[in-house]
């Protein structure tokens, strides 16, 4: 509860922290994008995880403000990306967002967001986990194409680990699949079938894809020759703070 309390207080004054994870293209190994991460750096009980304050921001009725947090803070990252390298910043960030915020709010608050900080809106992704998809299908579907029509990018996160049918898939506007990071991790043992299939499938719908968790060159080389369009993980880029990443971005171009 005290927690819960503190986590309030953070989000007020704006302590929540992102990082920004670089995401590289398979045709010449450029950094096209980043995911833009939330950091709690607490004062007494140190570095706590989004894998813990995010699900406890969702029971507390604390999400939407956290959301409001991420998208305004990553625009306003991009817009100064853009002030500082011009061309070499990063054409797009991609935002995480929880199946709280899929309601008929997140399309107005992109745009407001956008319009804040004088961005198109194709410089944005939604990534959305195919899990908060399910919840609640009619509705995400909906919500989806109200954000496609406003020119943002979406993508479905950990692909391939929630039950989405092909069909539903079929219907929704998204332009990316995020490959799992469990299917990157099973190529390592030689289990190359879900992560083929993944990228398989959405090479066939026309989708791109990001391989998420990507560890060793190992990884990388084996999902670029299965037709991987983007690649993400540690043995690429850590997650970088916003002026390290323009830094890196800045020498990359
Ligand atoms: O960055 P890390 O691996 O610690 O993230 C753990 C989990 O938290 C991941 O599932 C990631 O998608 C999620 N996460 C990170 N940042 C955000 C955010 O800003 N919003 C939401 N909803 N989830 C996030
Ligand atoms: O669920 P989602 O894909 O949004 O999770 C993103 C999280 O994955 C980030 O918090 C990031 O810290 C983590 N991550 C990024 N690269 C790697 C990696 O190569 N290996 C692992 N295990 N995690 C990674
Ligand atoms: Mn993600
Ligand atoms: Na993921």
């Amino acid at each position: 509860l005290r927690l819960v309390a503190e986590l309030r207080d953070a989000i007020e004054r704006r302590e929540i922290k992102l990082l920004y994870q670089p995401i590289f293209s398979t045709v010449d190994g450029s950094p096209v994008a980043v995911e833009s991460l939330a950091r709690w750096d607490h004062a007494e009980r140190g570095a706590i995880s989004p894998a813990v304050f995010v699900p406890l921001a969702e029971e507390s009725g604390l999400i939407a403000g956290l959301g409001l947090l991420v998208l305004d803070e990553t625009c306003r990252q991009l817009a100064e990306w853009d002030r500082l390298m011009g061309w070499a910043a990063p054409a797009r960030a991609n935002v995480n967002v929880s199946a709280l915020q899929l309601d008929a709010n997140l399309p107005p608050q992109v745009s407001a967001a956008l319009e804040r900080h004088g961005l198109t809106p194709s410089r944005i992704s939604i990534e959305i986990t195919e899990s908060a998809l399910m919840k609640d299908p009619d509705s995400a579907r909906e919500i989806l194409h109200e954000l496609r029509d406003l020119g943002v990018e979406l993508a479905i996160d950990d692909f391939g680990t929630g039950y989405s049918s092909l069909a539903y898939l079929r219907h929704l506007p998204v332009n990316c699949l995020k490959v799992d990071r469990s299917f990157v991790a099973e190529l390592a043992h030689g289990h190359t079938e879900i992560a083929s299939a993944v990228i398989a499938l959405a090479r066939s719908l026309n989708l791109s894809t990001v391989a998420e968790g990507v560890e060793t060159p190992e990884q990388a080389a084996e999902l670029t020759r299965l037709g991987a369009t983007y690649l993400q993980g540690f043995s690429l880029s850590q997650p970088l703070t916003g002026g390290h990443a323009a830094a890196w971005f800045a020498a990359q171009g």
